[in-house]
């Protein structure tokens, strides 16, 4: 352990601290705006910059180390200057659009300016000049992501977090020097000619408002208030865990009640849970698997409900399409459920008479969800996706006051009806987890001893693995980059039965949908949430759920039946 002093604050840390998190251990917040935890730290943004004695010049908090001894000071009247001129120098190439900014009162330079008061003393480059940032134009082509050069302050997080140090997909880059440096995509192409999966992790370290998801909460909060189609809502399961953060709950704390109590008060006529949909999903996959094992064909199964892992595989990998599961992501059959069955139309007057189409919100953690919902083959039964971040931004618009909201919300039935098992759907391992109980139970084990698979769980592993007796071994992949690595081996093919991949690292509840947070044990807050939900469920196993049970006896017939796969199955384009 080293000590020093911080602020005059005493303090002891491990050997390999940055000043930063020695500061913060010390209660000392440093302002940041290229920094994020996990992260590499380039020290761009000099925000965090330190008086450390004995050294001639600040030193940037991120990027040095502390070491025994070290006296440090983080708030000099020289420190707030400099900060002060870095700050407008930003703000003199930022667009004055605060006040309507998709991000507006998330961004962490507006936040920082309006903690500290600084104002602009430099002119704004007048439009129309030769100036880098006239050819700085906002790229609307992605389904999912939206990009607005202009409000870019060049803290290169998007870069890292798509390149080398989480994703590995290497669709931004930076191009140029000096004042003309700026990220752009691979060969400078519009992101939706890129080879961009839609995972969104960009858009959940931009600081400010240049990397966004495609927002969809104006034309939902429009659809409602016209009142001309029967609204129905479907919320993903790693939501309603992450959006307490948007509201100041604590990381972890469980808001379905309050969420359901939240949509009734925007308005929607209906509100159904995905998860209904999720354990529907595993008897559809889990059969799928069982099928393909009987016949010795197209294994291993890889899951494909994650639209960014169904995306890379269409752009990189088309010889891996065939082992992709056809069955559709609970997201989509909940769409095609709600708006195309049987099933749903007995719901009442408003889906029995057929005359408007019911209109499908899902709510996610997820940008790629966005176009997963506009793939051709999904019928448009999901009419908009909004992330955990817009649901958020929705309920602020219409003063609900979240926190004070009643937690006895129940979602309307059946559609609304739910195992622990499409629970731990939004942590990386928990589909696979699911499926392992279902298909255990198909092939007749004991279902005390095959209800919770350790070996699969965990949101910072890579590949992880789990041996089911009579059945196989099954692996899970946390993020795509693991999926990568796994594949670039041949061993996969001959190893595992079924693979599920994540392209998020946490799988859902670290989607690129989620809220912005700079707690480094985030991930693990809300897993422990997800698993803690599953532990309490009254049935653990989706072969349990009722409501499934029924819409197979009244409409499907068994799972994989030709009424099935016609509603619940898709396909995938090279
Ligand atoms: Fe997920 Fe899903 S678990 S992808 O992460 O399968 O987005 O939360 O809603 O569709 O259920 C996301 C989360 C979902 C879907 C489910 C799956
Ligand atoms: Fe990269 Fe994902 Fe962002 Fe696309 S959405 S640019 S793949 S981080």
């Amino acid at each position: 352990m080293i000590m020093l002093s911080v602020n005059g604050r005493q303090v002891e840390v491990d050997h390999g601290t940055s000043l930063l998190d020695a500061a913060k251990a010390a209660g000392v917040h440093i302002p940041t705006l290229c920094y994020y935890p996990g992260l590499p730290a380039h020290a761009v943004c000099r925000m965090c910059l330190v008086e450390v004695e004995g050294t001639q010049n600040p030193q940037p908090a991120c990027h040095v180390l502390a070491k025994d001894g070290d006296v440090v000071e983080t708030d000099t009247q020289a420190l707030q200057s400099f900060r002060q001129a870095n700050a407008e120098w930003l703000l003199a190439r930022h667009p004055n659009d605060c006040m309507r900014c998709e991000v507006n009162g998330a961004c962490q330079l507006q936040r920082l300016v309006s903690e500290n008061q600084w104002e602009e003393r430099w002119p704004k480059v007048p439009a129309g000049s030769t100036d880098a940032s006239e050819c700085l134009s906002t790229d609307h082509t992605s389904p999912s992501i939206w990009r607005d050069l202009s409000k870019c302050i060049e803290c290169g997080l998007c870069a890292d977090v798509c390149g080398e140090a989480v994703q590995q997909q290497h669709i931004i880059g930076f191009a140029n020097r000096g004042f003309d440096r700026r990220p752009v995509t691979v060969f400078d192409q519009p992101l939706g000619d890129t080879n961009c999966i839609s995972c969104g992790q960009c858009t959940l370290v931009c600081p400010v408002g240049a990397l966004i998801e495609a927002p969809h909460w104006h034309d939902v909060l429009h659809a409602l208030d016209s009142g001309r189609r029967v609204s129905v809502v479907q919320v993903a399961p790693a939501t309603r865990i992450a959006i307490s953060e948007e509201f100041g709950l604590k990381p972890g704390t469980v808001s379905t009640g309050r969420l359901i109590n939240a949509l009734r008060q925007l308005g929607f006529d209906y509100v159904f849970d995905t998860n209904f949909a999720a354990d529907l999903t595993i008897m559809e996959e889990g059969s799928e698997l069982l099928a393909r094992i009987e016949a010795g064909t197209r294994l291993p199964l890889f899951t494909s409900c994650c639209p960014g892992w169904v995306n890379w595989v269409e752009l990189n990998r088309p010889d891996l399409l065939p082992y992709l599961s056809t069955t559709k992501s609970p997201q989509q059959m909940h769409g095609a459920i709600a708006k195309r069955s049987g099933f749903a139309r007995s719901l009442g007057p408003d889906f029995a008479n057929g005359k408007t189409e019911p209109y499908v919100v899902s709510v996610m953690p997820c940008t790629a969800k966005k176009d997963e919902a506009a793939r051709p083959g999904m019928s448009g039964d999901v009419d908009r996706v909004l992330t955990t971040r817009e649901l958020a931004r929705m309920i602020r618009s219409r003063g609900i006051a979240f926190g004070a909201l009643a937690e006895d919300g129940q979602f309307d039935s059946p559609l609304g009806e739910s195992t622990g098992a499409a629970q731990i759907f939004g942590a990386s391992g928990g589909v696979m987890e699911a499926m392992v109980r279902t298909v255990s139970h198909l092939k007749g084990a004991d279902d005390a001893l095959s209800l919770e698979w350790e070996s699969l769980r965990g949101v910072r592993d890579g590949v992880k693995s789990a041996t089911i007796p009579g059945v196989g071994t099954v692996a899970v992949c946390n993020g795509i980059a693991a999926a990568q690595r796994m594949l670039e081996k041949e061993d996969w093919r001959n190893e595992f039965i079924a693979i599920e991949v994540m392209a998020c690292v946490g799988g859902c509840l670290g989607g690129g949908g989620e809220p912005k947070s700079m707690d480094p044990d985030i991930l693990q807050k809300r897993a422990k949430a997800i698993y803690g939900v599953d532990a309490k469920a009254p049935r653990r196993s989706s072969y349990e759920n009722a409501d499934v049970q029924a819409l197979y006896a009244s409409e499907l017939g068994k799972p994989n039946s030709p009424a099935a796969l016609e509603l619940l199955h898709t396909h995938y384009a090279a």
